[in-house]
This record gives structure tokens, sequence and C-alpha cells, in this order.
């Protein structure tokens, strides 16, 4: 360990005590690769401040010294957010020990949680106390407030609830030089100056850590139906899209678009997964239609549009959940594509984002394109149709080595986000830059943009300590 390492260690033990600082390289490692296994970073330690005021105070520390901090929640960061570098000069700040709910108003409807606080224990907080909080996505079991909160994420109900940043009244966040700034304000109307909440937001930990969060909560779900459908092909799933949209919008809470070939990646690696419709399709989409009224006859809803697209011939086969377990086994199909993925071999992912209108263009187009650059890969387009954001993430062809296939990915990238661009969409709906995409970001938002958001960086973080490497080139 290098001396300046050593002079740190002991600054920071002496603040955050043996609890706050994890300095053995076994016990270090887990916060040094990524979901993906696309990075292997380094850091001296990982500083798990117990709270706010300790992380004021270390990052004071940091400051001084002149060391970079990459913030880390769950680490379920599908660009390499949270993944210091290689140079071993990284410290990474773990926000996992700030876990508590502070408060849950059912009357403002508002939750105070802090950064740490895993989302699933955010929505169980939240049903606990009769209320819904609607952020839902495949890593909630890991994934944190301050987590989704910095990369804005968006998951299944962005369709009925907006992003991460629809849902957040106010932010408590500590500057880059241990500045502590209070904006945990439960307002619902607050016109004072510049809205500074949403700079943090999908800043990526690069402009100051998230520590606490105000959470706009919602009347919890009284009536449910999910349906499974088997369609013929992606036209279909865009008009099934807008009979529910013009039937009932507020009742549709997601709508989920999953191809043929993902369904039966899920099948052929995730034990215990079944198909609900008596054959295969080319093409499916899950409907989670929901409503605070308990008399919300969602059933004669769903059963009505779902009659309707028979008899035009854009629903082959659908499956109604009858139970619970149903409506479990049902969103585990869709919620298991990015880990059938994972065992299926190397995957190139592309979070992309187009108008609602254009989805079938996006997954015809990209799915073309990426076919002729590589023949025999194989195409594994889902997610967010109602929203447009679709993951058109494409797995090495049989037979291909990983890393023969994994050597072309900026290509393959290219040829998606060629498509992506033609159809006015966007390269990065909800994952963020991280450490995969600054080059992209700097492409696409080139100009006054881009340059503001250089501006606004060099402002709040003068020294460059914060996430060094993610959003903008290192
Ligand atoms: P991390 O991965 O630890 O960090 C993410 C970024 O935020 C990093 O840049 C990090 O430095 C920064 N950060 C973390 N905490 C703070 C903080 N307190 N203050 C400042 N910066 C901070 N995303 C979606 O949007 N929708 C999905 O449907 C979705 N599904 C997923 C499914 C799976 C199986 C996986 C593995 C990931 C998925 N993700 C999804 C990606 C991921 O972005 C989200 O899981 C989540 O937003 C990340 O939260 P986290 O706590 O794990 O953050
Ligand atoms: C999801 O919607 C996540 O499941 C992960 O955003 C997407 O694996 C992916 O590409
Ligand atoms: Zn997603």
């Amino acid at each position: 360990m290098a001396s300046d390492d050593e002079g740190l260690i002991a600054e920071l033990h002496a603040l955050v005590g043996a609890r706050g600082l994890i300095t053995a390289p076994d016990d270090v490692a887990p916060y040094l690769s990524d979901w993906r296994g696309l990075y292997q970073g380094r850091s001296p330690c990982v500083l798990r401040p117990a709270d706010t005021a300790e992380l004021a105070g270390a990052m004071r520390i940091l400051a001084r010294r002149q060391v970079p901090v990459v913030p880390q929640g769950g680490n379920t960061s599908m660009v390499g957010g949270a993944m210091p570098d290689e140079s071993g000069r990284q410290v990474v700040l773990s926000l996992a020990r700030m876990n508590r709910i502070r408060d849950i108003d059912a009357v403002d409807m508002t939750m105070v949680a802090e950064a740490g606080v895993v989302l699933k224990a955010a929505q169980e907080a939240a049903a606990e106390a009769g209320c819904l909080f609607p952020l839902s996505l495949g890593a909630e079991g890991s994934a944190t407030i301050g987590g989704v909160l910095a990369t804005n994420a968006g998951g299944n109900t962005t369709v009925r609830y907006g992003n991460a940043r629809e849902l957040m009244l106010g932010l408590e966040v500590v500057l880059p030089d241990g500045t502590v700034w209070n904006g945990l304000r439960r307002l619902r109307k607050d016109n004072t100056g510049y809205a500074l909440r949403q700079l943090f937001v999908g800043a990526e930990g690069t402009l100051g850590i998230i520590t606490g969060a105000v959470l706009r909560l919602f009347p919890r779900p009284r009536a449910r139906e999910v349906a499974f459908c088997a369609l013929p092909d992606l036209d279909a799933a865009l008009a099934l899209f807008r009979r529910f949209r013009d039937r009932d919008e507020a009742s549709l809470q997601a709508f989920e678009y999953m191809s043929g070939a993902g369904i039966d990646l899920v099948l052929a690696h995730i034990p215990g997964a079944t198909l609900p419709v008596a054959s295969r399709a080319g093409h499916y989409v899950l409907v989670d239609l929901a409503s605070p009224r308990p008399d919300a006859a969602l059933r004669e809803l769903l059963e009505a549009v779902l009659g309707e697209a028979f008899e035009a011939g854009e629903v082959a086969d659908a499956a109604i959940a009858e139970s619970e377990a149903q409506v479990q086994a049902i969103w585990r199909l869709r919620e298991e594509h990015p880990e059938a993925q994972k065992r299926a071999g190397a995957s190139v992912k592309n979070d992309v984002s187009v108008p609602v209108s254009r989805v079938p263009d996006l997954i015809r187009g990209a799915s073309a394109a990426v076919t002729e650059l590589i023949p025999g890969v194989r195409p594994v387009p889902f997610g967010h149709m109602g929203d447009g954001n679709i993951h058109m993430n494409f797995v090495r062809p049989d037979g291909m080595a990983d890393a023969d296939f994994l050597a072309r990915s900026h290509d393959l990238m290219d040829r998606v986000n060629t498509v992506v661009r033609a159809l006015d969409g966007s390269f990065s709906a909800e994952h963020g830059i991280g450490r995969l995409k600054p080059s992209m970001l700097a492409d696409w938002r080139a100009g006054a943009e881009f340059d503001l958001m250089r501006r606004i960086k060099a402002a709040v973080d003068p020294l460059g300590l914060m996430n060094p490497g993610k959003v903008f080139e290192a």
C-alpha cells in the first residue's frame, strides 16, 4: 500500500471507525466488479459512513487530499457507473449503512428515505402504510434509492407514474467539498429559483452524493389484472397498446414487450419458468392493469379489449392470471430476461428509446442492421414498450467465442444507434451513461447542450473528484 493510501486510511478511520471502512482486499473485492462483468476496478478502501455528518466529514478529507470518489448503492448499474477505474486511486463510497426510512406521511403521501434504502424495502414500507411507491424494476431487491435517483431509473411503471425524477419532491445532498444541502422539502409547489434537486437526479454521482430523498407515494391499488399475450407481429403489439390506452389510460400500469427469442431463452435457462399460453409465438406482451378503486371492473376491461384484439387478428392467444402466484409467474418471464441472457453467452445491450409509435420500426430496423453486420447473431429485444424504451439486446451467435463477439460491441452499438437516430430516439433511455457511453454522450449532445453540461460540472465539482470517467470522458 502506498504511503499516501496509509495516511488517507488512517485519517478516514479516525473519523468513521472500523465499521465505516473496509480495507482487507478480500472484503473490498465485491465492490470492484459490476453486474455485467464488463469492468474490474481497484480501490484502496471502501468507505461506509453511518450518517450524513460522517459522510460530509469524509468528503472534506477526500477533497483536501484530492482523492476521487465513486458513489455506490446496490451496484446494479448496467453501464459500469459505480465502478472505480484501474488506477487504484479512486475510493468507493458505499451508502449501504445509510438505510433508514426517516418518515412516512400518509396524509402528505410522502416518504423520507436515506440513500441506502433498498428499493424493495421502500416499496414494502409504503405498502405497510397503506400506500404505493410505484418504481419497479428487476433489480429492486438490490438497487437503492440513491442509485435509482442518481440514474433517474425508469423500469416497468414509467408508462403510468413516470421515471424516478417524477417520484421525488426533495433531496439531501453532500457536495464535493463536504457542504451539506438539506433540500428535503415535501412541497408539491415550490418555485424558488432553480430546481437544484433535479440537477442531481440522473447526474450519476458526478455532482454530489445523494444522502436522502422525499419520495412521492400514491394510493395503493385495490384492483389488478395481469395478462400474458402471444401476438403474430410487432404491429399488433403497438395496436394492442393503443387499444388499452384509448380505452382507459389511467389503469395501464405496465405494458412490456418480449420477443419469441427472449422467451425461449428464459424457458431454456430459468428453472421453473413455463409458458402460460398453448403455443410459442414470435412476439409477446405483458399487460398489467391496476386501479385504486376496488370497483374498477378491470377484468371486464381486459376481456373486452382482448376480445376486440382477437377479432382484429392482433392477439393469437392470451392467459389471464387467476391468482397472485400466476401474476408472479407471468412477471417472472419478463424480469428474468437479463439473467437468461447472461446465461446464454456474451451479449451486447442497447438501452434505447424512440417515440412509442416507432417501436416496431426500431426492432425491425436494428435487428436487420445488426444481423447484416454479424450473421447468426440472436436479437433479443424486450422492455418497456408503453414508454418507448426497448432493450435492443443481442446475444452472440451459437459457436462464436464470447471475446470475439464482445470485440464487435462498438460496431454493433453504432449500427443500432444509426437506426435510433433516424427514428428521433435516444441512445440511453434509463440506464444512464456510466463508464460505457461517455463518448456517445459527447457525440449525440455536442454543441450548446454538452457545453452547458460541462460548465455545470466544472462549477459544482471544480476539482473533478466526483465519479471521474462517468458521464464525461476521463
Ligand atoms: P449503483 O449501480 O450502485 O450506481 C448507479 C450510479 O449511481 C453510479 O453512477 C453511482 O456512482 C451512482 N450512485 C449510486 N448511489 C448514489 C448516491 N447515493 N449519490 C450519488 N450517486 C449515486 N434500470 C432501470 O432504469 N430500469 C430497469 O428496469 C432496470 N432493471 C434492471 C434489472 C437488472 C437485473 C439490473 C442488474 C439492473 C437494472 N437496472 C434498471 C439498472 C440500474 O440502473 C438500476 O438497477 C438502479 O438504478 C441502480 O441502483 P443502484 O443502487 O444499484 O446503483
Ligand atoms: C430491464 O428492463 C432492465 O429488465 C435490464 O432495464 C435490461 O438487461 C437489460 O438490458
Ligand atoms: Zn429496463
